[in-house]
Formats: C-alpha cells, structure tokens, sequence
C-alpha cells in the first residue's frame, strides 16, 4: 500500500503482507476503519486486534500528530506480524478510498470519520455534509468500483431522531434531524439501506446513543465537565462555562458501543440497531455527579455562556435497545454513575500530572532567574 504523502516515523509503514497483483493477500479476517483516530475508532481497534484481526485504519494528514488514542496499538513495521497499518486518506477524497479498498480487500468496513460535533456542524454546515453525509457514498461506492464485498458498518446516531415524536426511541421512530450534523447523518443513514437494498450488500446502520469514555473529545459536553471539574478541584481552572444544563441524554460508556459495532457485522443478517442504556440524564445531573465525586459544589463555579446555546436543540433522548439485545444479546455495563466516576477518575490523574508540571516549571524558571543573578 502506498501514502502519497511521507508518513510520520511514528505510524506503522504500509508495505506487508504478500502482493498478489496489485493488493495484499491476508490470512486474519481484515478490517479497515475510517476514524481509527477517534474515540471510538480508538476502542474498535483494540477490540479487533484483541479478535485476532488485522486492522487498517484510515488518517488524516496533519500539521502535528493526530494519533494520541491509538500510540499505545503502534507496532514496528518493522517488525513481523504487524497486524494494525495506516494509510493516509480523506472521506473527501475518493481516489484515496478507490486506492485503499483496491489494495486492501477488507472484510469489514467500519465507517465511523465524520465530523461529528453537533454545535460545530452549525458553523460549518457545507463541511460537515460532506464528510459525514457524502464520505459514506464516497466510501460505499468505492466498495462497488473495488468489485469486493465486504461488510459494512455505518456509525448512524440518535441525532437522526432529534425532535423526537415517541419515546424511547427504537428502530422504527421517524426521523427529526435538528442540526447540519443530523442531517448529514441522515444522508448516510439512508444511502447506506439504499446500497443494502440495492445491491444486496451486507451494510448496517448502527443507530448509538451517546456514549463517552476517558477518550472523549475534549468540546463534548462529558469530557468538558470532567475536565473542568477536575482541574478546577487542583486549582488550575476557576470557572466552567456551559450552555444548556436542561437537555437530557442516553449516556453509555464507548467500550460497550464498539462490541455492539462488531456483533452487528458478525451477526447473520444485515440489519439497523438502536444502541443505548435505556436511562436519561441531564447535563445538570452529569455535572452534579462529576463535582459532587470530587466533594465540590458545582453552583459554586458552573456560569451559562449563550455562545454555547445551539440554534436548534435535542431536548432529550432514550433509546430502546430491545431488538440489540435479542438478535444481538448486546448489552450495556457501564451505569450512568460508574461512567462519571471514571471519567472523573482519568482527569484528576491528568490534572495532577498538569499540576506537577506547572510546580516543576515554576521551579525551574526561579532557579533559571536566581541562578543568573
Ligand atoms: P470523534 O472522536 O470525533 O472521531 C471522528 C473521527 O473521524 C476521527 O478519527 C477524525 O479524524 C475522523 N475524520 C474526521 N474527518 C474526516 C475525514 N474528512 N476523512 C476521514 N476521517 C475523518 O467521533 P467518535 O465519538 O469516535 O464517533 C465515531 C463515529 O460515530 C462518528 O461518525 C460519530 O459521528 C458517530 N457517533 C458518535 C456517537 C458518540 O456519542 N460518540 C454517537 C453516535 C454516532 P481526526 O482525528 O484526524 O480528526
Ligand atoms: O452535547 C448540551 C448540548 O456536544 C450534549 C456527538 O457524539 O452525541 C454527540 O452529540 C448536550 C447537548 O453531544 C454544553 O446542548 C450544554 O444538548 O456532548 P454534546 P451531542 O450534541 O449530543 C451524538 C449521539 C452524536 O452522534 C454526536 O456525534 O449537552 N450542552 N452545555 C453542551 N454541549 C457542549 N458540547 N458544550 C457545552 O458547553
């Protein structure tokens, strides 16, 4: 397999594995992710390497290292039986979707890139449609030009339900997307069935509630809170500024939601799932939980910001995963408690390295100023 551009040192090189022609011939079960990079990309891989896969993963070029969640999986291309490689490419970018899938033969697909931050979508709504609405025909008819039949995994979200008319919402609740974000998604939901029913691909929409993790994205609400509450707690923040502490969600632990990615592809049918807990909670009850582990009272230091406000909003969400559980026997295990006490847990660790290495500065730059004197 070949980047167009030079890969940093660090990522595992491409060439492996025996050429038949003009693709690599594998002896695991393959397969290849878009958003490996990600939060959950980060947690699918593990999953899969752990399965005995071997795992492509789809980056992004950038200006600094993007790979922070998947260091840990980096193996010595070096070395043999390399079973996690990185390629270079874009969702915006077919012809680097043509090359990969021509070379690389997966037999499993988890398109999980997007550009996935609600709030954001509204601020670049063109963007987000094409990432995370036309990346996925983008991909799917690379499948098709590729001549191979792999299956197919689309990253669909409970976004998709926004106003939503029923509650808990399953597979059968109509649609309100409330965002560019939503509707992007709705996009790739349905192009996904379409190629389903189509040309009888093995491709499923995995409708997942949200879910958070020690890996989460930094501007999501969860991580926002932990983050906040934990730096505030050593001293290090005064203030979190928050926009609406009424809106409820399905929250899970990501951990949980890849198995479910994974049995969806193994199952014997292709279908569509719900993905979720069952439980809602509101942002308020999220950063109760977080301050009140960490005994502070968050009144004391929680302020509204409007610029955090989106013009359109999802009040609340509960998913039913009724149907993932029979067909699929998934089931959640992470409680709404125990996701906040973990994520509270890795940020305090993170706050008191931060916290060190600002004592450790101070100290450095007194010696640096006392010693020159
Ligand atoms: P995330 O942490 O934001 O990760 C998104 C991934 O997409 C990153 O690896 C990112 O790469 C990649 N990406 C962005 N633009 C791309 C492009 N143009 N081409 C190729 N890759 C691109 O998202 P996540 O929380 O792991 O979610 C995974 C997927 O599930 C997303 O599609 C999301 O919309 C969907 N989803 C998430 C949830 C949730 O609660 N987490 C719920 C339902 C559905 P960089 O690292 O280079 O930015
Ligand atoms: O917001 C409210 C905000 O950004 C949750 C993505 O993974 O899950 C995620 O989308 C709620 C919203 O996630 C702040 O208004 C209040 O009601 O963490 P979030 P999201 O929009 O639900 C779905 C399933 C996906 O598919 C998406 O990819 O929290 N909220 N104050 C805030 N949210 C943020 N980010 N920041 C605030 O200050």
């Amino acid at each position: 397999m070949v980047s167009k551009t030079t890969p940093p040192q660090k990522l595992v090189m491409l060439e492996r594995g025996t050429m038949v022609g003009n693709r690599h011939v594998h002896m695991a079960k393959t397969a290849l992710i878009s958003g490996i990079t990600g939060q959950d990309g980060s947690f699918l891989a593990e999953l899969l390497l752990d399965k005995g896969y071997e795992v492509y993963g789809i980056i992004r070029r950038s200006s600094s290292f993007n790979t922070d969640r998947i260091d840990h999986l980096y193996q010595d291309p070096h070395e043999k039986d390399t079973r996690l490689h990185l390629v270079y490419g874009d969702l915006n970018d077919s012809s680097s979707l043509n090359t990969i899938l021509r070379q690389i033969h997966p037999d499993e697909i988890y398109n999980l890139g997007a550009q996935s931050h609600v709030r954001v979508s509204f601020d670049i709504p063109e963007y987000t449609g094409e990432v995370t609405g036309l990346g996925t025909v983008r991909l799917l008819e690379a499948v098709r030009e590729a001549g191979i039949r792999p299956r197919f995994y689309q990253a669909s979200s409970s976004e998709l339900y926004g106003k939503a008319i029923e509650t808990p919402q399953t597979e059968k609740t109509p649609f309100h997307p409330r965002s560019p974000y939503a509707c992007a998604k709705a996009y790739a939901y349905y192009i996904t069935l379409n190629y389903r029913e189509s040309y009888g691909m093995f491709a499923c929409n995995g409708i997942l509630f949200n879910h958070e993790s020690e890996r989460r994205g930094e501007t999501f609400v969860s991580r926002k809170i932990t983050r906040a509450a934990t730096r505030i707690k050593l001293g290090l923040q005064d203030k979190l500024y928050m926009g609406n502490l009424d809106a409820q969600r399905d929250w899970g632990y990501a951990r949980d939601y890849v198995e479910a990615m994974w049995l969806m592809l193994n199952a014997d049918r292709a279908d569509d799932y719900v993905i979720a807990t069952g439980e809602t909670h509101s942002v308020r009850e999220f950063i109760e939980g977080a301050f009140g582990h960490l005994d502070l009272d968050w009144q004391e230091y929680v302020e509204i910001d409007p610029k955090y406000f989106r013009p359109a909003e999802v009040d609340f969400l509960r998913g039913d995963a009724s149907k993932a559980r029979r067909e699929l026997g998934w089931e959640p295990t992470v409680s709404f408690d125990q996701l906040v006490k973990l994520m509270v847990d890795h940020d305090l660790l993170l706050a008191q390295q931060e916290a060190e290495a600002s004592e450790m500065n101070h100290v450095a730059v007194a010696v640096t100023r006392w010693g020159s004197i």
